[in-house]
């Protein structure tokens, strides 16, 4: 019993460790996205449940968000709202896990939306900060 406790304890160290968070804005639609992260909503215009992270996250696929749902590979807009830093405050998102599948999205120090290329929606699954798009 001790061990499974202080397994758990490990594990919730872990991912906090890690930056990751599944956190529910405060309420949908408001695009609330915290300082220094980078967010992801499961709906267009920043509206319905996201996630976000305040570094980088090699699979989405435990990014669970308040519908039930998973972020990856559901994500349809984006914001960079993180620190700026010179060559670490730039978003790349990967349709693979592991930053993997090539490149969907970059985006720059406090760009949102869904661009560069086309119909990047719904395929994210990896995201790490880096230099300049
Ligand atoms: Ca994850
Ligand atoms: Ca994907």
């Amino acid at each position: 019993m001790r061990s499974k406790v202080i397994g758990l304890l490990f594990a919730l160290a872990a991912l906090v460790g890690l930056g990751l968070t599944t956190a529910a804005p405060a309420s949908a639609g408001t695009g609330a996205c915290g300082s220094g992260n980078f967010c992801a909503w499961y709906l267009t215009n920043y509206e319905g449940p996201s996630a976000s992270w305040a570094g980088n996250d090699a699979n989405w696929s435990d990014n669970w968000l308040s519908n039930g749902q998973n972020i990856d590979n559901d994500d349809r807009s984006w914001r960079n709202n993180g620190t700026a830093c010179g060559g670490c405050d730039h978003v790349r998102i990967y349709d693979g896990s592991n930053y993997t599948g090539g490149q969907i999205a970059c985006l720059h120090f406090g760009d949102e939306g869904w661009y560069p290329v086309a119909n990047p929606m719904d395929r994210g699954s990896s995201h790490r900060w880096g230099g300049e798009c």
